[in-house]
């Protein structure tokens, strides 16, 4: 059985996303990064890195959120998705995603870092405005980069990157950044398909779940 090793609501949910859109089934395995299983000589093996999400599916084994899910398309998606490398669509898929990984990403991740990420003594709260102006120039960007905005970022067809968009785009929602009105709207229809709605409900029961296994660790 394939295996996902994630935290929910982190960027391994970019992966259970995928699985619940390509219905293919397998195990969440919850990685505890607060005690820091993440840097057990048994999860470094399967990513050095100490990150999730990690999938492993036979004989692969892969980090990276957008690599897993180019995976996850490529072998799965039946042609539909993600488009067929050397296609001009695929081009302009992987353009969109290099770009949200590398400009839209980043003035949120460093921007949580300073928040709450790395020890109070870590902290520099003078570098969140210069994240805000970041994320502002993403995100006015990606609205330009999308423009005119069809359903999805390639057209009519859902595909893998707007899982890696709408993902980037809730945990900015959810950090309090301003949205252009297109974005917030593409957003909130990724959100609504079905298979999102699915994938929301288990990522919700796993956080349940383990609140209860913390509290009767506690009592
Ligand atoms: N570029 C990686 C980033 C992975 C990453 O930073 N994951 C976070 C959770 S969202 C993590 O595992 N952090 C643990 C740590 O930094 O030790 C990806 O997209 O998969």
């Amino acid at each position: 059985m394939r295996k996902l090793y994630g935290v929910p609501g982190t960027r391994s949910s970019r992966v259970s996303w995928a699985l619940a859109e390509l219905e293919l089934d397998y195990e969440f395995v919850p990685v505890r990064l607060r005690e820091g299983e993440g840097r057990s000589p048994a999860f470094l093996q399967l990513n050095p890195a100490g990150k999730v999400p990690v999938l492993v599916d036979g004989d692969v084994t892969l980090a990276e959120s957008q690599a897993i899910l180019t995976y996850l398309g490529d072998r799965y998606g039946s042609g539909q998705a993600i488009p067929a490398a050397g296609s001009a669509r695929r081009a302009r898929h992987d353009m969109l995603a290099c770009f949200v990984l590398s400009e839209l990403e980043q003035p949120l991740w460093l921007a949580a870092r300073h928040r709450f990420v790395y020890p109070e003594s870590h902290r520099v709260p003078a570098i969140l405005p210069s994240c805000a102006a970041e994320w502002q120039r993403a995100s006015t960007a990606l609205a330009a980069l999308l423009d005119p905005l069809p359903d999805y970022a390639l057209g009519a067809q859902f595909t893998m990157v707007d899982i890696l968009i709408a993902h980037t785009l809730q945990w900015a929602k959810q950090a309090e950044n301003p949205l252009p009105d297109t974005l917030e709207a593409y957003r909130a229809r990724c959100y609504a398909r079905p298979a999102a709605t699915r994938h929301q409900a288990a990522e919700q029961a796993r956080m349940d779940q383990a609140r209860a296994q913390a509290a009767a660790a506690e009592a």
